[in-house]
C-alpha cells in the first residue's frame, strides 16, 4: 500500500504555497502545487492582508493536492509570518480581514506600552525583543479601531487549521513572536496581560509544534483523498519551520533563512536576554522542538520587492534573475542601513534608499532605466555586511564560533548574495532548501505521526528532515 501524501501550507508575505507530499517508489516527492500572490492591501490609511482571496486560494490548492494525491492525504499543516492575528466571530469565522504589521498604527502604542513595561523588562520577561509589529503592540491599537479587546484571536496560521475544521489553539513558536510569552513558563505571561491590560480570556490556549488540533472539516471533507485527514500544528511560525527543515547539525553553525525577512542565528538551549543581546536586536523565540531560535531580523528581500514593484509602475519591470545578473557586473555606491524604520515602510523605495544613502554620506543613484541594477548591488552589499555584523555579535553572545552558515530561503538562488555573504562573514555557505518551512513543516507532522502526537524529538525530526531533503 502507498505511505498517504501530506500538504504543507505556507503563508508568505509575497506569495503563499500549497505544497503535496508524496511517496513514490519510497522515496519523497515535494511539489509547490498551488501558488497565492501575496502583499499588503491599502484600505484608507490601514494595510492589511487580503483574508477572502488567501482562503480562497488555499481552497483551490488543496482541490488540487486532493486530485493529485489519490492514495489519500494524511495531514496538513499551516505556518506564517510572525505575529499577526485574526480576531473571531462568535461562529469562529474571521471578524475582519487582519492588519498587516507594517501599519503604522502600532507606532502610538508601542510608546504607551513602553512607559508601563519598559522594552528590556519586557525583553527580560519574554525573550522576544520589542519590536514595534509583535502582535502585543497591534492588540493595543484594536480598539482604535473600534475593536473591542475582548474579542477571542488567534494567530493566523493557527486560523487556517480553524478554518479547516480544528480547535482554536495557537501553536508555541508563534506565540513567542507576539510577545505575550513568559520565558519560563512558556506559556502566556498573565502579568503582562494584567500590566498592559490585554484581556487574557481573549487569548487561544497554546500547544506544541506536532500536536493534533483535529480533523478536515466542511466541503473539502467529502473528497475522497480527504477522508482520514488530520491536522497538525507544524511550527506555525514559518522560521521555526524552516530552521526544522535544516537536516544538519546546528551546534556550531548558523542559520541564515531568507526571504521578505532575514534571519541570522542559531539554536541555543538557554535563551540570551542580555543588554548586548538587546541592543544587538537579537531575539529568543520558541523552535520546533521546545529550544529557542536566537536571531537578529533583518529587513531584507522587502526592499528590493518594493523598488521592483516602484519599477514595474514605471514601465521598467525586471525579472530577478537578470537583476543579479546585472548587479554582478556593478559595483557597490555605497551601504545602507538595513534597519532604517524608512526601509520598513512601503512604496516609493528608490526615493527612500537615495534619503538613506544621502544620509549616510553617499551619492544618490539617479532612479532611471537602466540604473535598477545599480540599487540591487546596494541592497545585497548592505544585506551582506549587516550578516557580518550579525555573525559577529551572535560569536560574541555565545561565546564561541561559528564554522559555517547553512542558508536556507528564496535568496539561496542569488548567487551573488551567496558570494557576498561568504566574503563579508569569511564563513563558508552551505546553500539548502528553497522551501525550507514546507520541508520542516512536513518533517514535523511526519515526526509528529511517529511520536503519536507527541512533542517532537530533534533526532526524529532531523532525520525527517534529512530524508526529504535527499527526495
Ligand atoms: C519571516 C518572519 C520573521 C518575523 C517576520 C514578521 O517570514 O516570520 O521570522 O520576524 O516574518
Amino acid at each position: 500500500m502507498q505511505e498517504p501524501a501530506r500538504v504543507a501550507i505556507d503563508l508568505g508575505a509575497e506569495s503563499c504555497r500549497v505544497s503535496l507530499l508524496r511517496w513514490i517508489d519510497g522515496k519523497s516527492s515535494i511539489k509547490v502545487i498551488h501558488r497565492i500572490p501575496n502583499g499588503p492591501v491599502h484600505r484608507g490609511d490601514s494595510l492589511y492582508w487580503d483574508l477572502k482571496a488567501i482562503l480562497s486560494g488555499l481552497e483551490d490548492g488543496l482541490r488540487k493536492a486532493a486530485e493529485a494525491a489519490p492514495e489519500g492525504i494524511a495531514s496538513i499543516g499551516a505556518d506564517s509570518w510572525g505575529v499577526d492575528y485574526v480576531r473571531l466571530a462568535p461562529d469562529g469565522r474571521a471578524l475582519r480581514d487582519p492588519f498587516c504589521y507594517r501599519d503604522e498604527r502600532t507606532v502610538a502604542t508601542k510608546e504607551a506600552a513602553d512607559r508601563i513595561i519598559p522594552p528590556f523588562d519586557l525583553y527580560q520577561r519574554t525573550g522576544a525583543l520589542p519590536l514595534r509589529l509583535n502582535t502585543v503592540y497591534q492588540l493595543l491599537a484594536d480598539p482604535a479601531a473600534g475593536i473591542d479587546p475582548r474579542t477571542p484571536w488567534i494567530t493566523l496560521p493557527d486560523y487556517i487549521h480553524l478554518w479547516l475544521g480544528g480547535r482554536r489553539a495557537s501553536e508555541y513558536t508563534h506565540a513567542t513572536h507576539t510577545g505575550l510569552v513568559d520565558l519560563k513558563t512558556r506559556d502566556w505571561s498573565r502579568e503582562v496581560f494584567r500590566e498592559l491590560d490585554i484581556p487574557i480570556e481573549a487569548a487561544p490556549p497554546i500547544i506544541h509544534a506536532g500536536e493534533v488540533v483535529g480533523r478536515l472539516q466542511g466541503p473539502l471533507a467529502v473528497l475522497d483523498a480527504f477522508r482520514e485527514t488530520q491536522l497538525i500544528a507544524p511550527a506555525t511560525h514559518d522560521t521555526a519551520s524552516a530552521i526544522a527543515g535544516i537536516p544538519a547539525d546546528l551546534s556550531k553553525g548558523a542559520y541564515l533563512s531568507t526571504g521578505t525577512w532575514s534571519l541570522l542565528g542559531t539554536l541555543t538551549d538557554v535563551a540570551v536576554t542580555s543588554r548586548h543581546a538587546f541592543d544587538a536586536g537579537y531575539m529568543n523565540l520558541g523552535a520546533a522542538t521546545g529550544d529557542l531560535l536566537f536571531h537578529s531580523l533583518i529587513n531584507s528581500m522587502w526592499v528590493l520587492k518594493q523598488c521592483m514593484d516602484s519599477w514595474a509602475t514605471d514601465g521598467r519591470a525586471w525579472a530577478i534573475e537578470k537583476l543579479v545578473q546585472e548587479a554582478a557586473a556593478r559595483s557597490t555606491t555605497g551601504v545602507l542601513d538595513m534597519d532604517a524604520e524608512v526601509l520598513l515602510l512601503d512604496t516609493e523605495m528608490p526615493r527612500r534608499i537615495n534619503g538613506e544613502l544621502q544620509r549616510l554620506g553617499f551619492d544618490p543613484i539617479p532612479d532611471v532605466a537602466g540604473n535598477e541594477p545599480l540599487f540591487a548591488r546596494v541592497i545585497f552589499e548592505s544585506l551582506a555586511v549587516r550578516y557580518a555584523a550579525a555573525l559577529a555579535n551572535l560569536e560574541k553572545m555565545l561565546g564561541r564560533k561559528m564554522d559555517r552558515i547553512h542558508m536556507i530561503g528564496g535568496a539561496t538562488r542569488n548567487k551573488l548574495l551567496v558570494e557576498l555573504t561568504e566574503k563579508r562573514t569569511g564563513l563558508p555557505v552551505e546553500v539548502g532548501e528553497t522551501e525550507s518551512s514546507t520541508i520542516g513543516s512536513l518533517a514535523i507532522q511526519l515526526a509528529s505521526s511517529e511520536c503519536g502526537g507527541q512533542p517532537v524529538r530533534p533526532e526524529a525530526l532531523r532525520g525527517w528532515a534529512r530524508r526529504l531533503c535527499a527526495g
